[in-house]
C-alpha cells in the first residue's frame, strides 16, 4: 500500500481523576494521535508519549519531533508492505519506540481494514476477550487508597495494582491486604527505589502479591536480579523491557519471573509479540501493560492481549476508568467476568468521533506525498 500521508494530531484529555506515580501527577493526558492514508483508506494508531519525560524519556514534544523530522520522510509516498516492512525503513532512527509504535499501529490497522481482518486475527489470537484488572493511582492515605479499591471491586475488577513510592507502600499495601485478603493484588514502582532503599519492600513479600512491578531503575536488569533471588513473590519487568532482547537478558539472568508487555515501549506491536513468542517458549507469563491509552490504544492492547502467552490480567480497565468521553465512538464496557471482548471490526475494530477528536487536539500537522 502507497503512504499518501501521514497527519499527527497533538491532543489533550480530561481523566476522570488525577493518577499519580511515583514520577508524576497527571489530571490531563496528553498523546498523539497518528493517522495515515493509504488506498483511499484512513489507519489510526496512539503514540503514548506524555507531556513530561517522568515514564520515559520521550514527550509529546520529542515524539512530534521525531515523527515529524524522521519518520515520514521516510514512509510518505512510499509502498509499505507491513509492520516488518515499516521497521526495517525506520531502523536507522534509534530509540524513540512511543514515536514508532504510534506509527506502527496505523500500518496494522491499514493492513486490517484492507484485508477485512481484526488485528486479533492477524495476530492469531486464541481468546475473544481479555481478562482486565484495574492500576490504581497514589492517593492521599491508605485509607483511601482502600476505599477506592473497594469501589472498583464494586465495579467488578478482579485484579488490582496498586502505586506505590518510598514512603508510601508498607502501610499502603498492608491495609488493601487486610481489607481484601483473598484479592489478587499486584504492585508498581515505576522505577523508584536502589537496591539500597528496596529493602523496605521486604514486608511486601509476605503478603502474597502477584508481583512487584519495576522496582528499581530503567537500565538496572542485574540489580532486579540480584533483587529477585532476595524475594520470592514475582519480580515483574515494565520500562526495563524496551527490546525483545532486553527479554531474553532480564530471561537468562533471572531478573524477572514475569514481564508486561507495552507494545509502545518495545516500540510497536511487531515488537511486543516477539517479546511474547520469546516469553511463551520460554515458560514465562505476560500481561498487557497500560498508558492511559485512548480507546484507540485501547483496542490495540486488547487485540494483543488475546495471544496466549497473555496468562495475567491486563492494565487495560474499561473507558469510563479513564475518559468521560472518549475520541472512539466505541467505548470498552467490563463484562461480569472481568475481562473486555477484544474488537471484532477490521483493523483495529473502532472508529473515530472526528468532533471529539478535534475538540480535544491542540496542534494538528499533515505530511503529504
Ligand atoms: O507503569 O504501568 C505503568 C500509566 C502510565 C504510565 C505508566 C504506567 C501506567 C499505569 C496505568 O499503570 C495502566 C493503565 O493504562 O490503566
Ligand atoms: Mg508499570
Amino acid at each position: 500500500m502507497k503512504i499518501s500521508s501521514l497527519t499527527l494530531y497533538h491532543v489533550s484529555m480530561p481523566l476522570v481523576a488525577p493518577f499519580e506515580t511515583s514520577f508524576g501527577r497527571e489530571t490531563m493526558r496528553e498523546c498523539i494521535i497518528v493517522e495515515l492514508r493509504a488506498d483511499g483508506l484512513s489507519g489510526y494508531g496512539e503514540c503514548v508519549a506524555s507531556r513530561e519525560p517522568g515514564y520515559s524519556y520521550e514527550t509529546s514534544g520529542t515524539a512530534w519531533h521525531i515523527l515529524k523530522e524522521f519518520v515520514a520522510p521516510l514512509i510518505v509516498g512510499q509502498a509499505l508492505a507491513d509492520a516488518a516492512d515499516f521497521q526495517s525503513r525506520v531502523a536507522p532512527i534509534r530509540g524513540h519506540h512511543f514515536a514508532k509504535a504510534g506509527v506502527e499501529m496505523a500500518v496494522w490497522d491499514l493492513i486490517g481494514k484492507r484485508e477485512g481482518k481484526s488485528l486479533k486475527d492477524l495476530f492469531g489470537g486464541t481468546r475473544d476477550s481479555v481478562e482486565v484488572g484495574v492500576s490504581i493511582g497514589i492517593q492521599e492515605s491508605a485509607s483511601a487508597l482502600t476505599r477506592t479499591v473497594e469501589s472498583y471491586l464494586e465495579r467488578g475488577y478482579r485484579r488490582v495494582k496498586i502505586k506505590i513510592k518510598p514512603g508510601r507502600e508498607v502501610e499502603e499495601t498492608f491495609a488493601v491486604r487486610k481489607a481484601f485478603p483473598d484479592l489478587r493484588l499486584q504492585v508498581d514502582a515505576n522505577s523508584a527505589y536502589t537496591l539500597e532503599s528496596a529493602r523496605a519492600l521486604k514486608p511486601l513479600d509476605d503478603l502474597n502479591l502477584l508481583l512487584i512491578e519495576q522496582p528499581l531503575f530503567e537500565d538496572d536488569i542485574w540489580d532486579h536480579r540480584l533483587l529477585q533471588a532476595e524475594f520470592k513473590t514475582p519480580i515483574c519487568l515494565d520500562e526495563s523491557v524496551v527490546t525483545p532482547r532486553h527479554a531474553r537478558y532480564a530471561l537468562e539472568m533471572k531478573a524477572c519471573k514475569i514481564i508486561n508487555i507495552k507494545p509502545s515501549r518495545v516500540g510497536g506491536l511487531s515488537q511486543a509479540i516477539a517479546v511474547h513468542d520469546y516469553c511463551l517458549a520460554h515458560d514465562t507469563p505476560v500481561w498487557c501493560g497500560g498508558m492511559l491509552e485512548t480507546g484507540i490504544g485501547r483496542a490495540s492492547n486488547l487485540a494483543l492481549a488475546t495471544l496466549p502467552g497473555f496468562v495475567l490480567p491486563g492494565d487495560i480497565s474499561a473507558s469510563d476508568r479513564y475518559y468521560l468521553r472518549d475520541i472512539t465512538h466505541e467505548r470498552f464496557a467490563l463484562n461480569s467476568d472481568s475481562a473486555i471482548d477484544a474488537p471484532i471490526a477490521p483493523g483495529l475494530g473502532v472508529t473515530i468521533d472526528e468532533k471529539a477528536l478535534k475538540e480535544f487536539t491542540l496542534a494538528e500537522l499533515t505530511i503529504a506525498a
